[in-house]
């Protein structure tokens, strides 16, 4: 971070900019998500470049600490054990909650997270739940509602969902959803968190006989998760949106949580990497461990108010349009080739009386 009185070129002229924000009116927020808006955006998926891996966000095998109830960057809670192999979050048993979190806040601008996770259990189609939420938020350690971590929360969440507590939905489940949170807003668990949702994706990840991934990046506003669900070592994209802003300082974790239904609901590893972005000195200059968490949309978030019709603005041709406008165009066929026939007919005749 930067400060004016370095003296710096740079700085004069953040602070220049500084000024001419005050004139003008701009605040801070509005200016920086102006450069975020109009920032370019940032490149593919990681490859898991080691060299930026941070070790200190990082949950990696083998774990330091199997045997005692601490480790030496992680915090669990709850059902959470700890084995050799994996994390285990919550066993595949009724009402249990657990969740593991990251000791150190996370000052990286741009990073993305790389989560190796399975969720298996006994349980057939829709007899299992609830899923898994990935975390950065400003408290960690507090157990509650939504996917066994607090309510009203401050900051990211990704849910990993595999039960449709729903039953009106039309979302295919598992489900994959993000939340972001000012602490304003309630996770609604009976409705899957459909009206708080900002954009989500089907993704089949459960009881699976080969590895399962997900990555979530932030870079410059850019929200992005991708999964790697068919062993084919290549991400496939689930969300992408913009607009996002998410302070520093916060905290990764993951929770999860079972009901009535269940399952073991593993994380095998989480690999923090470190994405080489430029920001421009008024970026640098804001404290970014002030941001407020925030979404701006240009257009309106995911349909997420039913149509008390049950139709879809602008929906698909039904039946009856779809024949209406193949009649249009059979009877335009129709007039066209008598109209063309007529003409041929009367210059034939024509032809004929020249001869
Ligand atoms: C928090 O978010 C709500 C709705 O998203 C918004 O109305 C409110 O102004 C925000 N509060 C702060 C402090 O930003
Ligand atoms: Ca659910």
């Amino acid at each position: 971070m930067r400060h004016p009185e370095d003296g710096s070129p740079l700085a004069e002229v953040a602070e220049r900019n500084g000024e001419w924000r005050r004139k003008v009116g701009f605040g801070p927020m509005t200016h920086l998500l102006l450069l975020l808006l109009l920032g370019p955006v940032a490149a593919d998926i990681t490859d898991g470049n080691s060299e930026h891996l941070k070790r200190e966000h990082s949950l990696i095998k083998p774990y330091q600490g199997v045997g005692s109830s601490s480790m030496p960057l992680w915090d669990f809670q709850g059902s959470t054990i700890l084995t050799s192999q994996y994390v285990r979050l919550t066993p595949d048993e009724r009402s249990k909650e657990g969740s593991i979190w990251n000791h150190q806040p996370c000052f990286l601008k741009d990073w993305e997270m790389h989560v190796h996770f399975k969720v298996h259990g006994a349980g057939k189609k829709n007899l299992h739940g609830d899923g898994i939420a990935l975390w950065y938020t400003r408290d960690r350690l507090v157990q509650g509602p939504v996917f066994g971590s607090k309510d009203n929360f401050h900051g990211l969440a990704i849910f990993l969902d595999t039960y449709p507590n729903d039953e009106a939905t039309e979302r295919v489940f598992p489900y994959i959803s993000v939340m972001v949170n000012n602490g304003s807003l309630s996770y609604d668990h009976s409705k899957d968190g459909r009206w708080t949702e900002l954009a989500g994706c089907t993704a089949d990840f459960r009881n699976s006989d080969h590895d399962t991934f997900l990555a979530v990046r932030y870079s410059r506003g850019r929200l992005t998760v991708m999964t790697d669900l068919e062993d084919k070592n290549q991400w496939k994209n689930c969300i992408d949106i913009t607009g996002v802003l998410l302070p520093t300082g916060y905290y990764f974790g993951a929770s999860a949580g079972t009901g009535d239904l269940s399952d073991n609901h593993d994380i095998i590893s989480m690999k923090l990497f470190q994405l080489m972005v430029e920001h421009s000195p008024e970026e640098e200059n804001i404290d970014w461990t002030k941001i407020e968490p925030s979404v701006h949309f240009f257009k309106s978030p995911k349909d997420n108010v039913d149509d008390p019709t049950g139709n879809f603005r602008s929906g698909p041709l039904t039946g009856w349009r779809v024949f209406l406008l193949l009649l249009c165009a059979l009877l335009g066929i129709i007039v066209c080739a008598v109209v063309g026939a007529v003409v041929f007919q009367k210059r034939q005749e024509r032809n004929k009386r020249f001869y």
